[in-house]
């Protein structure tokens, strides 16, 4: 089952020749980073899918309802290693179809997939060298569940990202925190480097033969790991690919960036992540990227129903992009391969606001206005001193007219749209109002565009 250690310094030898130790990052220009950030930032839209032996119980162990998330099932069970392995008997995903996933998501509009290759639990969905416990050695499916995954990703037209978990609860060079619980796991005496000898050959199998888009780290709380380690693995990765974009879990303690000194980002991992929250004012900046679930797991569990309203993950989709960010909308496929139901539906509403109203979301930048009453605003720089406006109407005004009281900028042109319908929009006492119809086109979130020139003011 385990690789030895030699095999495995061989293995990271042979991978990465001549580079010299790594402790910095390669040093980028403000310019350079901006372009390697691009796709990125104008995407505003991912996937997140949680996947792995986890969906088999799906929230259930020997007939007891398991609390918490579905991906955390072995430590919240209390599952002894030699007895969860055993899933990987029975993992057989028939139904996977990775064009079909990846037809869901561009039909939601979505721009990128950040999957689990290996998380907690330490079960690796890819063809690797390092550990026997993967899906192609020791399942019944017996092929690599990523490979196709990013082909189909590449063939479609979106970039293929993976999620990777530091913490793992199956390496023997790591153990339980407790005898209660895996988390946070501690490190075996002298074993250390040993397993990071091994997250750097999968680390490797991720960039070179996935040829990720992202790095997307998770599972870096345990003490044993430092911030000279992220610092370390944040090098690494980046010597593999200078072109990766790596989230800020890969080192300690910066959850969502805030407040980070301007040379402490500069190892802090290339985007915030804060979880199944938007921060109320965005994080001004810093790129980054909210994670949330539509029920409240992660990972498949059969019983959660708790669904949010597809007006609620539109909403959010819009309130995050308003304040600058990305979101990235998880699904827990089922142990069969199938991405549940309540969730597709979801994505394919989504979607159909999106055909509609997607210029107001991709590659625009946070408000100038901050948050309106009536909903949310995105902009996109025209040049030559004018600004789009995408006004995302929440509440449709009852007298017919939306008003941006504290703006003298000149209004040119307002469009619906939904139908390029052209509205009426004049300046009256230092407001822009724009006339509009009785009734909200979209009861979700009507956008209006609305271009202006001169400076655009915060608001009154
Ligand atoms: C982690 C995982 O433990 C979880 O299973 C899931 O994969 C999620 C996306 O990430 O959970 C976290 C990570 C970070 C915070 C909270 C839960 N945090 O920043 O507060």
């Amino acid at each position: 089952m385990k690789v030895s250690a030699t095999a495995l310094a061989l293995l990271v030898a042979a991978a990465a020749p001549a580079a010299a130790p790594q402790t910095a990052p390669p040093k980028e220009s403000p310019a350079e980073r901006d372009a390697r950030m691009k796709w990125w930032r104008e995407a505003r839209f991912g996937m997140f899918i949680h996947w792995g032996l986890y969906a088999i119980p799906a929230g259930t162990w020997k007939d007891r309802k398991i609390g918490g998330i579905g991906e955390w099932i072995m430590n919240n069970a209390n599952v002894p290693v030699e007895e969860y392995e055993k899933l990987a008997k029975e993992f057989n995903p028939v139904k996977y179809d990775p064009a079909e996933w990846v037809r869901v998501a561009r039909e939601a509009g979505i721009k990128y997939i950040v999957i689990t290759s290996k998380h907690h639990d330490g079960f690796c969905l890819f063809d690797t060298k390092a550990t026997d416990y993967n899906v192609v050695k020791a399942t019944p499916y017996g092929k690599d569940l990523l490979k196709p995954l990013a082909d189909e990703c590449r063939k479609q037209g979106l970039k293929f990202c993976t999620y990777y978990s530091i913490m793992d609860w199956h390496h023997p060079a790591q153990m339980r925190g407790s005898p209660k619980a895996y988390n946070p796991t501690k490190i075996v005496e002298g074993r250390k480097a040993e397993y990071m000898e091994f997250m750097k050959v999968q680390l490797q199998e991720l960039v070179k033969n996935l040829d990720t888009e992202v790095l997307w780290f998770d599972g870096e709380w345990p003490g044993w790991y430092t911030e000279e380690d992220g610092q370390a693995v944040y090098a690494f990765v980046k010597s593999l690919k200078p072109s990766i974009i790596i989230n800020n879990r890969v080192g300690k303690g910066r959850k969502g960036m805030e407040g980070l000194s301007k040379k402490d980002r500069e190892y802090a991992g290339d985007f915030g992540t804060p979880e199944q929250q938007i921060p109320a004012t965005g994080l001004p900046g810093v790129d980054w990227e909210s994670c949330m679930t539509m029920n409240d797991t992660w990972g498949y569990k059969s019983y959660d129903n708790n669904w949010k309203s597809t007006e609620k993950l539109i909403r959010n989709l819009i309130d995050i992009a308003s304040k600058g960010g990305n979101y990235l909308l998880n699904v827990g496929p089922t142990a069969e391969g199938l991405i549940p139901q309540p969730s597709v539906e979801r994505l394919l509403e989504m979607g159909r606001w999106i055909k509609t109203n997607g210029e107001s979301i991709y590659a625009t930048q946070a408000s100038p206005i901050g948050r309106p009453g009536w909903g949310r605003c995105t902009r996109k720089d025209l040049g030559g001193g004018r600004t789009r406006l995408y006004l995302h109407v929440f509440s449709w005004p009852a007298d017919g007219v939306l008003t941006l009281p504290g703006q003298t900028a000149r209004p040119l042109k307002a469009v619906l749209l939904e139908g390029a319908r052209e509205l009426a929009a004049a300046s009256k006492d230092g407001a822009i109002n724009i006339t509009v119809p009785s009734q909200a086109p979209d009861r979700i979130a009507t956008v209006i565009a609305l271009d202006v020139e001169g400076e655009i003011k915060a608001g009154p």
